[in-house]
Protein backbone atom coordinates (compact mmCIF):
# COMPACT_ATOMS: atom_id res chain seq x y z
CA UNK A 1 0.00 0.00 0.00
CA UNK A 2 1.28 3.39 -1.01
CA UNK A 3 1.55 5.75 2.65
CA UNK A 4 3.55 8.72 3.41
CA UNK A 5 5.05 8.90 7.03
CA UNK A 6 6.82 12.38 8.73
CA UNK A 7 10.30 12.16 9.63
CA UNK A 8 12.14 14.57 11.78
CA UNK A 9 16.13 14.90 12.45
CA UNK A 10 15.81 16.10 15.53
CA UNK A 11 18.11 18.62 17.58
CA UNK A 12 20.62 15.94 18.53
CA UNK A 13 20.81 14.74 15.14
CA UNK A 14 21.32 18.08 13.35
CA UNK A 15 23.73 19.14 16.03
CA UNK A 16 25.88 15.98 15.95
CA UNK A 17 25.62 16.55 11.92
CA UNK A 18 24.26 13.41 11.57
CA UNK A 19 21.98 14.62 8.50
CA UNK A 20 23.76 13.37 5.54
CA UNK A 21 24.21 9.64 7.16
CA UNK A 22 20.44 9.82 8.37
CA UNK A 23 19.81 10.67 4.38
CA UNK A 24 22.19 8.36 3.18
CA UNK A 25 20.25 5.31 5.26
CA UNK A 26 16.74 6.03 4.48
CA UNK A 27 17.70 6.42 0.68
CA UNK A 28 18.09 2.67 1.42
CA UNK A 29 14.24 2.57 1.38
CA UNK A 30 13.82 3.20 -2.17
CA UNK A 31 10.76 5.81 -0.84
CA UNK A 32 10.24 9.39 -2.32
CA UNK A 33 10.80 12.83 -0.03
CA UNK A 34 7.74 14.68 -1.70
CA UNK A 35 8.11 17.52 1.17
CA UNK A 36 10.91 19.12 3.50
CA UNK A 37 11.95 22.02 5.73
CA UNK A 38 13.75 23.10 8.50
CA UNK A 39 11.19 23.98 11.03
CA UNK A 40 11.81 26.33 14.49
CA UNK A 41 9.36 24.32 16.86
CA UNK A 42 7.21 26.48 18.55
CA UNK A 43 5.92 25.25 22.06
CA UNK A 44 2.99 24.65 20.91
CA UNK A 45 3.83 22.92 18.29
CA UNK A 46 5.86 20.67 20.12
CA UNK A 47 3.28 20.02 23.01
CA UNK A 48 0.59 19.29 20.03
CA UNK A 49 2.99 16.88 18.55
CA UNK A 50 3.99 15.09 21.54
CA UNK A 51 0.18 15.37 22.77
CA UNK A 52 0.07 11.66 24.04
CA UNK A 53 2.87 11.91 25.93
CA UNK A 54 1.44 14.97 28.27
CA UNK A 55 0.99 12.67 31.10
CA UNK A 56 4.57 11.56 31.20
CA UNK A 57 6.98 12.67 34.10
CA UNK A 58 9.49 13.26 31.06
CA UNK A 59 7.16 15.46 29.21
CA UNK A 60 8.58 18.66 29.78
CA UNK A 61 11.88 17.55 28.95
CA UNK A 62 10.99 16.10 26.01
CA UNK A 63 9.14 19.54 24.90
CA UNK A 64 12.69 20.89 25.53
CA UNK A 65 14.48 18.48 23.66
CA UNK A 66 12.47 19.10 20.02
CA UNK A 67 12.62 22.49 20.52
CA UNK A 68 16.06 22.29 20.53
CA UNK A 69 16.64 23.78 23.85
CA UNK A 70 19.03 20.57 25.23
CA UNK A 71 21.07 20.84 21.95
CA UNK A 72 21.39 24.60 21.30
CA UNK A 73 19.84 24.12 18.05
CA UNK A 74 16.39 25.52 17.55
CA UNK A 75 15.59 23.67 14.61
CA UNK A 76 14.87 20.07 13.25
CA UNK A 77 14.34 19.26 9.41
CA UNK A 78 10.89 17.69 8.32
CA UNK A 79 10.76 15.85 5.65
CA UNK A 80 7.44 13.45 4.14
CA UNK A 81 8.75 9.81 2.77
CA UNK A 82 6.15 8.72 0.22
CA UNK A 83 6.20 5.21 -1.56
CA UNK A 84 5.12 1.66 -0.77
CA UNK A 85 4.80 0.38 2.66
CA UNK A 86 6.71 3.72 3.85
CA UNK A 87 5.93 3.78 7.20
CA UNK A 88 7.17 0.61 7.92
CA UNK A 89 9.96 0.60 6.40
CA UNK A 90 11.41 3.94 8.13
CA UNK A 91 10.51 2.57 11.47
CA UNK A 92 12.56 -0.82 11.00
CA UNK A 93 15.67 1.49 9.92
CA UNK A 94 14.65 3.90 12.79
CA UNK A 95 14.72 1.26 15.35
CA UNK A 96 13.41 1.14 18.12
CA UNK A 97 12.31 3.68 20.65
CA UNK A 98 14.80 3.35 23.41
CA UNK A 99 17.73 3.53 21.92
CA UNK A 100 19.33 1.27 24.24
CA UNK A 101 16.88 -1.68 23.23
CA UNK A 102 17.71 -0.70 19.23
CA UNK A 103 19.22 -2.65 16.75
CA UNK A 104 22.28 -1.54 16.65
CA UNK A 105 22.76 -1.27 13.07
CA UNK A 106 19.49 0.60 13.18
CA UNK A 107 19.28 4.93 12.98
CA UNK A 108 18.75 5.08 16.83
CA UNK A 109 21.10 2.04 18.14
CA UNK A 110 23.86 3.79 16.21
CA UNK A 111 23.34 7.66 16.66
CA UNK A 112 20.94 7.47 19.63
CA UNK A 113 21.31 7.73 23.81
CA UNK A 114 19.65 8.11 27.23
CA UNK A 115 20.34 11.03 29.03
CA UNK A 116 20.66 11.48 32.94
CA UNK A 117 17.39 13.03 33.02
CA UNK A 118 16.04 10.09 31.21
CA UNK A 119 15.16 11.45 27.81
CA UNK A 120 15.57 9.20 24.97
CA UNK A 121 18.10 11.73 22.54
CA UNK A 122 16.84 9.13 19.43
CA UNK A 123 18.11 11.45 16.62
CA UNK A 124 14.55 10.78 14.56
CA UNK A 125 11.35 10.75 14.67
CA UNK A 126 9.03 8.79 12.29
CA UNK A 127 5.17 8.05 12.57
CA UNK A 128 3.64 5.08 13.98
CA UNK A 129 0.81 4.05 11.87
CA UNK A 130 -1.22 5.91 9.19
CA UNK A 131 -3.56 7.45 11.75
CA UNK A 132 -0.80 9.30 13.57
CA UNK A 133 1.12 10.00 10.17
CA UNK A 134 -2.12 11.77 8.59
CA UNK A 135 -2.70 13.68 12.23
CA UNK A 136 1.55 14.98 12.04
CA UNK A 137 1.44 15.72 8.06
CA UNK A 138 -1.28 17.77 8.64
CA UNK A 139 0.32 19.55 11.90
CA UNK A 140 3.92 19.92 10.44
CA UNK A 141 2.56 20.99 6.66
CA UNK A 142 0.29 22.73 4.85
CA UNK A 143 -1.24 20.95 1.45
CA UNK A 144 0.79 23.51 -0.81
CA UNK A 145 4.10 22.45 0.41
CA UNK A 146 3.75 18.70 -0.23
CA UNK A 147 4.39 17.73 -3.91
CA UNK A 148 2.24 14.83 -4.53
CA UNK A 149 -2.02 14.82 -3.54
CA UNK A 150 -1.86 12.79 -0.60
CA UNK A 151 -5.20 13.86 1.85
CA UNK A 152 -8.37 15.40 0.29
CA UNK A 153 -7.67 19.52 0.25
CA UNK A 154 -10.49 22.24 0.07
CA UNK A 155 -9.62 25.76 -1.10
CA UNK A 156 -11.17 28.74 0.88
CA UNK A 157 -10.93 32.36 0.52
CA UNK A 158 -9.18 34.16 3.36
CA UNK A 159 -9.84 37.88 3.62
CA UNK A 160 -7.44 40.46 5.27
CA UNK A 161 -4.46 37.62 5.84
CA UNK A 162 -1.08 39.32 6.11
CA UNK A 163 1.61 37.20 4.47
CA UNK A 164 5.56 38.02 4.46
CA UNK A 165 6.54 38.92 0.69
CA UNK A 166 10.00 39.67 -0.80
CA UNK A 167 10.63 43.51 -0.84
P1 LIG B 1 8.39 7.07 18.90
O1 LIG B 1 9.05 8.40 18.69
O2 LIG B 1 9.34 5.91 18.71
O3 LIG B 1 7.09 6.88 18.17
P2 LIG B 1 6.89 7.62 21.34
O4 LIG B 1 5.89 8.37 20.52
O5 LIG B 1 6.43 6.52 22.24
O6 LIG B 1 8.05 7.01 20.44
O7 LIG B 1 7.68 8.65 22.22
C1 LIG B 1 7.92 9.94 21.80
C2 LIG B 1 9.28 10.39 22.29
O8 LIG B 1 9.29 10.42 23.71
C3 LIG B 1 10.40 9.43 21.92
N1 LIG B 1 10.90 9.67 20.59
C4 LIG B 1 11.41 9.69 23.00
O9 LIG B 1 12.18 10.86 22.68
C5 LIG B 1 10.54 10.01 24.21
N2 LIG B 1 10.30 8.85 25.08
C6 LIG B 1 9.44 7.84 24.85
N3 LIG B 1 9.43 6.97 25.85
C7 LIG B 1 10.31 7.43 26.75
C8 LIG B 1 10.76 6.97 28.05
N4 LIG B 1 10.29 5.85 28.59
N5 LIG B 1 11.67 7.72 28.71
C9 LIG B 1 12.14 8.85 28.16
N6 LIG B 1 11.77 9.35 26.96
C10 LIG B 1 10.87 8.65 26.26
Amino acid sequence: MIQQTLVLIKPDGLKKSLTGNILTRLSETKLEIVAAKIVRVSRQLAEEHYRHMRDKPFFEELIKYIQGELHDRRKVLAMIYWGEDAINKVRVLAGATNPEKADPVSIRGAYGRITTLGVYENVIHTSTNEEEAEREIKLWFNPDEIIVDIYPTKIVTKEKVEIKVWA
